[in-house]
């Protein structure tokens, strides 16, 4: 049997808004996250930079206060052993409104000390251009991704970070989970709640230009790097066998499998344009745009979580799924405390899925459980959930290798407990390393290593060969 590779990256996984806080540090700008202080599904609120009425109730202010945390975070992410650290640059630190000519050179500073620290450690670090946020200046200004000119403003921003880091940043992303667009404006690109379907899919193109147009200069600015995209693999079974469930499923699988094409491939699927014409969306496709996303990613970047279920029955579709993010329930899997159904072989699946699609290597750079934590007197916590969780699914890693699948590594989602995207609290938590501090922020931010601490240090130090 094929085991993990020799050059396999093994760490975690960790974005700006969730950890770092500081969201006011050193000249950075207002972004959409810090304009949702409870989360994506949680209002937009107004405020202005010198707020701080919010900041009992914001979270994420602080967060983890990775700002000012790293060096110890990274020490304790390298005595694991990781050779790799996925992090998101806040693009308010480094264009404070977005459309500046000039970058903040306090931002840039902050991480310059960052990669520094991980090159310390022999950490690679896997970068993400943009996780879950934009400027909030853009948005008021332009209308966010609505608005044509982000592309530009995106790329100059892209070309910024690639000049500045480019003898340390190899390895870059450009969206996170891109495909989560669909449902705009939860994830930050800046357009308000009413927008109908054709204006979200005018925003994504400009998106989908603006990945394009960052992968062919960061190809031009760093020669050996490698820039991949990034999807939620949102992998749905059909909840029968009924033919129309069948064809129900892969219609709800390319919904989210043609931001991969349209990046893999270099131009929109035919299903897609038919997409198109059966709802009257007419896009705004120029010929220059068309050029430009020829420009494919050089690697596929996905998270995963779970699987769900979808039927062709519109009835029970609905009725079984509550709201637009939650799934048909599957009777055949059990579900996390937050309603995710733990599905490892999926994950074998939807690996084999996205390499006889696209053939370009994987990275699995988000995966993990969200749960409750116990402190035991002792300080201890004993996350045996989490070790399950995980060594099931890199189990099912090791079997997609063995298939022949190529994968450069993984690093699972909050490596160190930080604040959840969905509804900003902290008590759920991913992480290795337990952060101390609860939902309304009380807490004095020590660290300390959970069970999962010393499980990961041991599969790392065997490259797997203990699961
Ligand atoms: C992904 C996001 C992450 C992360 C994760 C877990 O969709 O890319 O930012 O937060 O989901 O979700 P949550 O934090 O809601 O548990």
């Amino acid at each position: 049997m094929k085991s993990f590779p020799k050059a396999f990256l093994w760490g975690g996984a960790i974005a700006a808004n969730q950890v770092e806080g500081a969201y006011l540090k050193h000249g950075k700008g207002l972004s959409t996250s810090d304009m949702q202080p409870h989360g994506v599904f949680g209002e937009v609120v107004e405020r202005v930079a010198d707020d701080n009425i919010l900041q009992d109730q914001a979270l994420k202010d602080v967060a983890i206060d990775f700002y000012h945390r790293f060096p110890q975070d990274i020490a304790l992410f390298a005595e694991m052993g990781f050779t790799c650290l996925r992090v998101s640059i806040a693009w308010t630190r480094i264009f404070p409104n977005g459309d500046e000519t000039t970058p903040n050179e306090e931002g840039l500073a902050f991480y310059d000390r960052l990669f520094d620290e991980l090159a310390a450690h022999n950490i690679t670090p896997l970068v993400t251009l943009s996780h879950y946020e934009m400027p909030w200046g853009l948005v008021k200004q332009y209308g966010g991704w609505g608005n044509r000119q982000t592309i530009d403003f995106f790329e100059r921003y892209a070309r910024t970070v690639f000049t500045r880091y480019q003898a340390k940043v190899k390895l870059w992303l450009t969206f996170n989970e891109i495909n989560m667009s669909l449902h705009a404006p939860l994830t930050g690109v800046g357009l308000p709640h009413d927008s109908s379907k054709a204006e979200v899919y005018q925003a994504i193109h400009h998106q989908l230009v603006a990945s394009a147009r960052v992968v062919k200069a960061c190809h031009e600015i760093i020669p050996e790097s490698k820039i991949g995209n990034m999807l939620l693999g949102g992998l749905m079974y059909p909840l029968s066998c009924k033919p129309a469930d069948v064809f129900e499923a892969l219609q709800e699988n390319r919904s989210w499998q043609f931001f991969g094409d349209v990046q893999c491939r270099g131009a929109y699927p035919g299903y897609m344009l038919r997409y198109f014409r059966d709802n009257g969306i007419e896009l705004e496709i120029t010929d220059t745009d068309r050029d430009a996303l020829k420009s494919t990613v050089d690697f596929i970047s996905f998270s995963y979580y779970m699987s769900g279920c979808v039927t062709a029955d519109k009835e029970l579709n609905e009725q079984l799924r509550g709201n637009i993010l939650s799934m048909v329930p599957n009777p055949h899997l059990v579900s996390s405390e937050w309603g995710w159904q733990i599905d490892p072989l999926g994950l074998r699946t939807l690996m084999n899925m996205l390499w006889d699609r696209w053939e370009k290597p994987l990275f699995i750079v988000e995966n993990g459980l969200g749960a409750k934590d116990k402190v035991e007197e002792d300080g201890s916590i004993n996350d045996d959930y989490r070790i399950d969780y995980l060594n099931d699914h890199l189990v099912q890693v090791r079997e997609a290798i063995d298939d022949g699948v190529e994968v450069m590594g993984y690093t699972s989602w909050g490596p160190i407990d930080l604040v959840s995207a969905s509804k900003a609290e902290i008590s759920k938590r991913y992480g290795f390393i337990y952060v101390d501090r609860d939902d309304k922020g009380n807490g004095t931010l020590a660290r300390s290593r959970k069970k999962s601490f010393f499980w990961y240090r041991e599969t790392i130090a065997n490259n797997g060969a203990n699961l």
